[in-house]
């Protein structure tokens, strides 16, 4: 009988539905994907857990805002979450809502058990309370603001239920003592620790001020308070107060950022030690993605989306920079001219250049299938140590959370091999039975590596080293590769090589990077199409783009889609450079019916003056925006040809009417 697998159960915090993911959510849930892609390779059940929290004041305007019912505004948001961590290959395992029924139900049996051991009792609580954090604002008087938003606070005085996080100041220490990796990293552990040696007060966990909340059972109008709801979604997640049947309590890992740990680290192990159920045994904080190095935050209007990188790039690229860039823990400031770098450097140059090489070679030379080396030399040795070196480094690294760190020693490998190629040289060697000789244990020694690495950045690389594994011939999916199993050597010769597919094209930096912007741009700030219906959100948070990208880049359209794209014959009246844009030309175009003002893209390869009187396919109903501050109102079509992605022009060959719509 196969041996019972260890569990492991990760978790990201839930996330609020009063928004849609930026960059900052999708880190979270991206090192929890990786987590979990990682412990599977190490042998382990895993499950992760998201999900949405649905309740509190701030939902309840927001839905009146959008003038629905909170559970049919709640409903459309998590959809709209789950159908964009779907989109973007996030799936968890369980996609937890507090509104769910078991939810509920778990919500409601921790109370009970808390209050049966006699901690919880009634009281009334006045303070100052920030309806924006759902939070009393301790020591705030009022006319305060809030010290995290900065927005007034407001007095309350209500009716609630206390827990008493007093009675736990002692045995938390004594549990941060006894399990120090429990706070990660370090400096939060200190951080956490002097919070609680400063006291602890009660908490108040029911609101009678607020509607939309779990109701405390024969108790209303008590509703359980934002924190003792949200924190109790990770039981509920996986059995609630039947958790002992699926066997995931307690969790393993809780992934949260710093603005959250205290509620995991002191509410949440003091709720459980009240109701006497198994405490987690780590939260790790990480640090906030800066943009222009303030905190993202919609009424900032700062905030980075994943989808139009996803869709220029590709999600890897995006998975790669998240954890790459920034030291796991620490704050990091996010730039899309740093990720396209990152991407044209260490993906398209690094593990996608010694991918295609290593393949076109063993393509060439030895048809398709993986060579037999024959005597190794130093040099093959040495490359060998390297990478066996590399294997338990990386997975130390990864244990420890240290991914910038993994991905920095295998591409450090990565590195090792293209230097080895170069001074070997396997393309100079000729055909002489020596030569082939070297040449098969060249490039096996090369493919290899690339083995290795593969299986190695995969819980990071998903989409991409799947392609890279299929094209070293490797039949068993790279997902199910047993990382503890992976060795130097075990690539057989004469394995058929796989079909080469592309991996990572080269983009120029600011083509990327404008492509980037116009698409976030339109995500944020939808055009609306006539006649259309307003978007999902009545945050204003263009959640409607969640909808009209639902479909995904892979699905067809119908043709009324294609009809909406109006394209007509323009001709071009005059040209010109726009200084300081070295890319962009400035062109007035006659549709027809009108003059228009265009920029485009292809001042590296077009004369302003040889566009003159030249007909060109113009897209006419695009919402006009602007173009390093000069506004451009329709699109010129080209093709986009070769690696540097140069821009040819479509044109006609017959004479065409100026205005003529193209279908
Ligand atoms: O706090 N950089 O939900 P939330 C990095 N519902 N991570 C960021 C980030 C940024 N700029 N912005 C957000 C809540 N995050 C509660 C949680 S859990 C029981 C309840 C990530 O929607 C980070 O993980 O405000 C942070 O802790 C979380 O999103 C906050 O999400």
């Amino acid at each position: 009988m196969a041996e019972k697998k260890e569990k492991f159960y990760v978790t990201t915090p839930i996330y609020y539905t009063n928004g849609l993911p930026h960059i900052g959510h999708t880190y979270t849930t991206v090192v929890a994907d990786v987590v979990r892609r990682y412990k599977k390779m190490r042998g382990f059940d895993v499950v992760m857990t998201t999900g949405t929290d649905e309740h509190g004041v701030n939902v309840e305007r927001a839905a009146k805002k959008a003038g629905v019912p909170e559970s049919e505004f709640v409903a459309r948001m998590a959809d709209a979450w789950r159908a964009l961590w779907d989109e973007l290959g996030l799936t968890a395992d369980e996609f937890v809502r507090t509104t769910d029924l078991q939810h509920v139900r778990t919500v409601q049996w921790l109370f009970r058990l808390c209050k049966e051991n006699g901690y919880v009792y009634k009281g009334h609580y006045t303070g100052q309370y920030c309806i924006f954090d759902n939070a009393f604002v301790t020591d705030a008087k009022p006319g305060d603001n809030c010290p995290d938003c900065g927005r007034p606070t407001e007095t309350l005085t209500e009716e609630n239920y206390f827990f008493k996080l007093s009675a736990f100041q002692k045995p938390l220490l004594d549990f941060y003592r006894k399990f120090p990796d429990f706070i990660q990293p370090e400096s939060r552990r200190n951080e956490i620790i002097s919070f609680v040696e400063g006291g602890l007060k009660d908490l108040s966990i029911t609101r009678t001020t607020v509607r939309w909340g779990i109701p405390v059972p024969g108790e209303e109008p008590h509703v359980f308070y934002v924190w003792f709801d949200a924190l109790t979604a990770y039981l509920s997640a996986v059995g609630g107060p039947e958790y002992e049947k699926r066997g995931m309590w307690p969790a393993d890992l809780h992934l949260v950022g710093k603005d959250i740990i205290r509620f995991h680290t002191v509410y949440w192990p003091a709720f459980l030690m009240a109701a006497m159920l198994p405490l987690p045994r780590q939260v790790w904080a990480h640090g906030w993605f800066l943009m222009d190095a303030a905190k993202m935050s919609k009424s900032k209007g700062n905030v980075v989306l994943p989808r139009p990188i996803v869709s220029v790039l590709g999600m890897d690229a995006l998975r790669y920079f998240l954890l790459r860039e920034v030291v796991f823990g620490q704050d990091g400031n996010f730039s899309y001219e740093a990720l396209v770098t990152r991407y044209n450097g260490d993906l398209a140059n690094g593990l996608g250049n010694l991918a295609s090489r290593t393949a076109a070679m063993i393509e060439k030379n030895f048809e398709g299938r993986v060579p037999k080396p024959a005597e190794r030399e130093p040099q093959d040795d040495a490359l060998a140590k390297e990478t066996r070196d590399a294997i338990g480094e990386v997975l130390e690294r990864y244990d420890k959370m240290e991914f910038a760190r993994a991905l920095e020693t295998i591409w450090g490998v990565i590195a090792a091999a293209d230097k080895y190629l170069t001074t070997e040289q396997p393309w100079a060697l000729g055909n002489s039975e020596a030569e082939q000789s070297r040449k098969a244990t060249v490039l096996w020694t090369t493919a290899e590596l690339l083995r290795i690495v593969t299986a190695l950045s995969h819980p990071v690389l998903p989409d991409s080293t799947a392609k890279v594994w299929a094209l070293l011939g490797q039949k068993t999916s790279v997902t199910v590769v047993e990382l503890d199993g992976l060795r130097w050597g075990q690539l057989a010769a004469a394995t058929p090589l796989g079909k080469s597919q592309a991996l990572f094209p080269r983009i120029e930096k600011s083509e990327a990077v404008e492509r980037i912007e116009a698409m976030a741009n339109e995500e944020l700030n939808p055009t609306p199409e006539p006649g259309a219906k307003p978007a999902a959100s009545a945050t204003g948070h263009g959640s409607g783009a969640v909808t009209a990208h639902a479909a995904g880049p892979a699905n067809k359209i119908g043709i009324e889609d294609f009809a909406k794209v109006e394209m007509r014959v323009g001709q071009v009246k005059t040209a010109e450079r726009i200084v300081g844009a070295d890319k962009l030309l400035k062109l007035t175009v006659d549709i027809g019916s009108e003059i228009r003002q265009i920029c485009a893209g292809i001042a590296q390869y077009y004369e302003p003056d040889s566009l003159i009187g030249r007909k060109v396919v113009v897209v006419t109903n695009l919402a006009p925006r602007k173009l390093r501050g000069v506004e451009s109102n329709g699109m010129i079509v080209a093709a986009s040809v070769g690696p540097d992605g140069r821009p040819v022009l479509a044109g006609f060959h017959e004479d065409v009417e100026i205005g003529a719509r193209l279908k």
